[in-house]
């Protein structure tokens, strides 16, 4: 855990985790003390939930949900309410409530299919609830609108700019208006080639590098939830894992960050609007 000085500087805390490996991690106040809490996907054995004591103390709640996952996400399935879960596993993504106190419990519901990669939140149709959108390594983005009452349904698109065998594989997705326009869009990332990369299952980060790979895509948001490509390509290597976008130059509109997953290297994108 690294602490931020406000200046941008972070220096380590020295505070670490009680359990590892971490394939992902997403943190947010699960039991409303103030304190941010911790998620974390451990391969093979499904999320674990992470309690922050205040002081930055975690303890591991002994919960294990999912399995095989390698992501999780937090959103809030109920306006209002506390932030629940969504578990990636390597066939969907598994719909886990939040009590209040951090301890979760399965809805029932599991969306999509294939390995989930990638998991983004956010209110994408304009209704007020919170939806879900995920990246599947086989089967592009997918967006499941949520019914503010803890139930989700797919909108029926896929957001792959290449359908079909020869399909893209999907590892990152994240959502910001980048446009301006007052409704949520999606970033996506790719590697190109599924068959190749899935020959090397076990070992992600040494898959074929630039196969084809034509970048980040951009798909705009109708305001209703059904999504365009823009056509607009970022880099052009690389599989593109856990896309994140931040106001990076502090002008008022979400730049890109995309990390490259055959490295150590992180490519920024300015976004150039006028918010
Ligand atoms: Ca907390
Ligand atoms: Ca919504
Ligand atoms: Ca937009
Ligand atoms: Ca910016």
């Amino acid at each position: 855990m690294f602490r931020n000085d406000g200046a941008g500087n972070f220096t380590d805390t020295g505070i670490a985790l009680p359990t590892r490996p971490h394939l992902h991690i997403t943190m947010g106040d699960l039991d409303q003390d103030g304190a941010a809490d911790v998620v974390v996907s451990v391969d093979g054995s499904g999320a674990r939930v992470l309690m922050n004591g205040g002081t930055g103390v975690f303890t591991d709640s002994g919960q294990s949900l999912g399995s095989g996952g390698w992501v999780a996400g937090l959103g809030r399935f109920v306006a209002g309410g506390h932030l629940d879960l969504a578990v990636g596993s390597a066939s969907k993504m598994s719909m886990y409530r939040n009590d209040g106190t951090g301890a979760f419990t399965f809805t029932g519901q599991s969306l999509g299919t294939g390995l989930l990669q990638s998991v983004a939140f956010g209110d994408l149709n304009g209704d007020g609830h919170e939806d879900v959108a995920g990246a599947f390594e086989t089967g592009g983005g997918r967006v499941f609108l949520g019914d503010g009452a803890g139930t989700f349904t797919y909108t029926g698109q896929e957001l792959n700019s290449a359908p079909g065998p020869e399909e893209k594989s999907t590892f990152g997705i994240a959502i910001a208006d980048v446009d301006g326009d007052c409704d949520l869009d999606v970033a996506l990332g790719h590697a190109s080639n599924p068959f190749a990369a899935t020959a090397n299952v076990g070992s992600q980060l040494t898959a074929p590098q630039g196969a084809g790979n034509d970048g980040d895509e951009i798909w705009l948001n109708d305001g209703m939830a059904a999504f365009t490509d823009s056509g607009q390509r970022l880099g052009t290597s690389d599989i593109q894992f856990s896309l994140t976008f931040a106001d990076l130059d502090l002008d008022g509109d979400p730049d890109l960050l995309s990390p490259r997953g055959g490295g150590t290297l992180i490519d920024v994108y300015r976004n150039p609007n006028t918010p």
